[in-house]
């Protein structure tokens, strides 16, 4: 890059370190949690204790003595705050009122404790009784077409109230079962089960000692999954060589210093984690795997035993097309698309060339994509080549979001029904399950949009702020029939209602759940699909709170028809017969659940892909050959960029705990754009200049976010950056990934405006 570093904002302290100890001290300080909330943190991720609930990454059977990260401590200290959001703040606050609030805010306001109906006439949440709730909500339910409601689901919500969740919906007559899954990885579900056949990773954590290349695409470990920098970090220093492509220089995947390691944190040595980082343009990422495809090719040619040629012919096809599509393409489309040139391509094929056994690690930055699926199968195109997939210390291994997203979509949360085990439902509960494809989050928001969704119940999450497009869905909100939000803290999308309101609060997972049997346990299923038991023994935040699968219990009783083989109050009282019933109907993922719940280090689910057993339409892993070189839609256009959405090392999705992005080097007010001084040159802009983003999109939407702060920064050519969820009224509604429509978060054309 050919402007002078020293006027981009950085933070040369490794991730990890002094810094994340400081970060954790800061949101104690700050949100004065509860007593005995560091008692409660000793027993996260531990058998016996609770799962975190902030990323998906495993929790080893060998725990760390604190087996949590910075964020983990914060996302379990923000649930036990000590701050309550009760009935008397509702009567104090009209919802006009709180709409002025920000996300932060709203979540400070602390812990909901009481259900509420929301109440027009004041413009008030008022509280109501449970039984009250579940009859208001059973009978305007029992009112609407089914087709017209949509369950939605983030991913926190454990595998046994997923299981009950997805059934209620399946029995009230729909399949409109959305997850965060679908803003999220459901490129890989979709696009990953489209070519090796598994729709997650098929990597376990054992992998990761005895690789010996580690391939980096579109995922922030320091900020997102930080725990899995321990074993990158001893990867690292048992010689495994980690490779980046990544348009903005994360900290973690440069360097890392232990926290839970006396000798890293006080002789201040960190490991360096990326041997090379390749910062690819946006979208770039089909053409950097093309142009290491190529070499790779080029390679076997030259001097042969390059690649795994019977894995090639036993397990694979559609080899020449692809092949024939890698010579085909030239070195100038290659790099004008990567952003990358040709040799420092070829030097990370080359040590691909030289690795024995490779892994593959994507997130966002390849999902978030009109073309994510294409970028997947060009991964997994090149792990092929060399049978890097179903062999001990290789594979390909997405890194999940939310603790349970993938858990959900195991046990039946899917719009998809050919996805869900439809005649076991019937068999078991006898009925006839709906067979139509439902809604996926995009299909919901239009929905909401243009006035076919009537009603909506969401388990969790913050829907409405997750979503693209808000100038053309938040009107859309108050004109609902039903609004049923559960959850915990209090968020926009509880604030943008109409008549039909319902906020239902619920507990957190380090609370106790106390049931007619006595406490429960619930579990989930983390990254590399294991499925790990958690027990919440904290007293509530307030009494009138109930369990989740309570709460859809209670609403599933007050809309449905009796059936004595729907025995919800049995289920409730002992949430192990809901286990039992996962595990008749997955057999064979859940064999011996109850028993098997906490396993140190949680039970596998198996992965046929891992065993080389490819369940695709052919029976092989495919080759893909790409129909274009970018990710994106299009380039942007000659006055515009590209906007990448990015989260901060002090926010979970939506929940923003402070104003500090420690790992970026940021710190204050979240309203920034981050812009290369090159580009600043270019668009005639000035450091702390306040400027408007406008959407290049020209669709009918004018789609503008203004009050935004130029902060410079390091970052490929026409490629600006600005945060999740502030700058998601930008993005439209119809960009998403053309095989799962996952909406395109990271690829967006706009244009700037003094
Ligand atoms: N602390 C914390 N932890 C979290 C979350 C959180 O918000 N905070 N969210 C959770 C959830 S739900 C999820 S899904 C995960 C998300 O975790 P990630 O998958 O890491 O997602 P992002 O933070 O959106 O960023 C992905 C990375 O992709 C890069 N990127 C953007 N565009 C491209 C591209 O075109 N190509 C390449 N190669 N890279 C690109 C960005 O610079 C960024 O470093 O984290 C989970 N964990
Ligand atoms: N521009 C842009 N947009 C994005 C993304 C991006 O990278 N860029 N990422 C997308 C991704 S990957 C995701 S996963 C979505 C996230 O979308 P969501 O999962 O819908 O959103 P969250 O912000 O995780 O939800 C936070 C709320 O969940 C509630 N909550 C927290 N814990 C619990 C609990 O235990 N139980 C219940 N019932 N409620 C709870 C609280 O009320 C809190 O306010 O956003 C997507 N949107
Ligand atoms: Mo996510």
């Amino acid at each position: 890059m050919d402007y002078d570093e020293d006027d981009t904002p950085h933070y040369d302290a490794p991730a990890g370190g002094w810094g994340s100890v400081k970060g954790i001290a800061s949101i104690w300080g700050e949100d004065d949690p509860s007593p005995a909330a560091l008692e409660t943190l000793r027993r996260q991720n531990k058998p016996g204790g609770h799962m975190c609930t902030s990323c998906a990454w495993t929790k080893p059977a060998k725990p760390h003595v604190f087996e949590f990260c910075e964020n983990g401590a914060k996302a379990t200290l923000w649930d036990l705050t000590q701050a309550r959001c009760t009935p008397e703040f509702f009567a104090e606050h009209s919802v006009t009122d709180l709409m002025k609030l920000s996300d932060h805010q709203l979540e400070r306001a602390g812990r909901l404790t009481h259900p509420m109906r929301y109440d027009a006439a004041t413009d008030r949440y008022v509280p109501c009784a449970w039984d009250e709730a579940f009859a208001g909500i059973g009978a305007a339910l029992r009112g609407l077409d089914p087709k017209s409601t949509v369950f939605y689901t983030s991913g926190r919500a454990s595998l046994e109230t997923s299981y009950l969740y997805a059934l209620f919906a399946r029995l009230y007559g729909h399949n409109n079962l959305p997850d965060s899954s679908n803003m999220c990885h459901e490129t890989t579900s979709v696009g990953l089960k489209d070519v090796i056949g598994s729709p997650v990773g098929t990597c376990i954590l054992s992998d990761f000692d005895h690789c010996d290349m580690i391939l980096f695409l579109g995922q922030n470990t320091g900020t997102n999954s930080p725990r899995f920098l321990h074993p990158l970090q001893d990867a690292v220093e048992r010689g495994c060589r980690i490779f980046t492509l990544n348009p903005v220089r994360e900290r973690g995947l440069i360097e890392f210093a232990d926290p839970q390691s006396p000798w890293q944190m006080t002789v201040g040595k960190a490991t360096q984690i990326s041997e090379r980082y390749l910062q690819v343009r946006p979208g770039g990422d089909i053409a950097a795997l093309t142009g290491m495809c190529k070499h790779v090719l080029e390679a076997e040619q030259l001097y042969g035993g390059v690649l795994d040629r019977a894995f090639i012919d036993e397990h694979t096809d559609r080899f020449d097309d692809f092949a024939a599509k890698m010579h085909a393409t030239g070195w100038d489309e290659i790099e004008a698309a990567s952003g990358l040139r040709q040799d420092d391509l070829r030097d990370v094929a080359e040590a691909y060339i030289g690795a024995k056994k490779v892994i593959g690690i994507y997130g966002m930055g390849l999902t978030q994509h009109v073309h994510g699926s294409q970028s997947i199968a060009m991964l997994v195109n090149l792990l092929l080549l060399r049978g890097n997939i179903g062999r001990e210390g290789t594979g390909i291994s997405p890194v999940r979001g939310h603790s349970n997203v993938q858990g959900q979509r195991t046990v039946g949360i899917s719009e998809k029904p050919k996805l869900v085990p439809l005649d076991k439902l019937a068999e078991l509960f006898g009925f006839e399950p709906p067979r139509d494809t439902g809604m996926t989050t995009v299909e919901a928001a239009k929905g909401v949009a243009d006035g076919t969704v009537k009603g909506f119940v969401s388990l969790g999450g913050n829907f409405a702020r997750a979503i693209p497009d808000h100038s053309r869905t938040d009107p859309g909100w108050s004109r609902l029939d039903l609004n049923v939000q559960i959850a915990t803290k209090l968020n926009r999308s509880h604030l943008l209602v109409g008549d039909g309101a319902w906020l239902l609060p619920c507990l957190v997972r380090s609370e106790e759940d106390m049931q007619a049997t006595g406490r429960q346990a619930v579990t989930m299923e983390d990254s590399l699909s294991h499925i790990h038991g958690s027990v919440g023994k904290r007293e509530p935040a307030s009494p009138d709170l109930l369990s989740e699968p309570a709460i859809v219990a209670g609403i599933a009783k007050a809309t449905l028809d009796p059936n004595p083989k729907l025995k919800w109050d049995d289920w409730i009282g002992d949430y192990g017969l809901v286990r039992d019933l996962i595990e008749r109907t997955y057999p064979d993922k859940f064999r011996e659940f109850n028993n098997r719940m906490f396993t140190p280090g949680g039970f596998y689910k198996g992965n046929a892909a891992r065993e080389r057993k490819w369940q695709t339409d052919t029976g092989r892993a495919h080759f893909t050959a790409p129909d274009t070189m970018t990710a994106l839609e299009s380039e942007p256009g000659a006055d515009a960029y590209t906007l990448l959405t990015l989260r901060s090392n002090d926010q979970f999705n939506t929940t923003v705990y402070g104003f500090s992005d420690r790992l970026r080097g940021l710190k204050g007010p979240r309203e920034i754009v981050l812009v290369s001084p090159r580009d600043m040159k270019r668009a005639g802009l000035a450091e702390g200049q306040k400027v408007t983003l406008i959407c290049d999109v020209d669709d009918g939407t004018d789609r503008r976010v203004g009050g935004l702060t130029v902060v410079p920064y390091d970052l490929p050519n026409r490629c600006i950056a600005a945060y999740y969820p502030e700058v998601n009224p930008l993005i439209p509604l119809d960009r998403y990934d053309l095989k799962s429509k996952t909406p395109a978060y990271k690829g967006t054309p706009v244009r700037i405006e003094p």
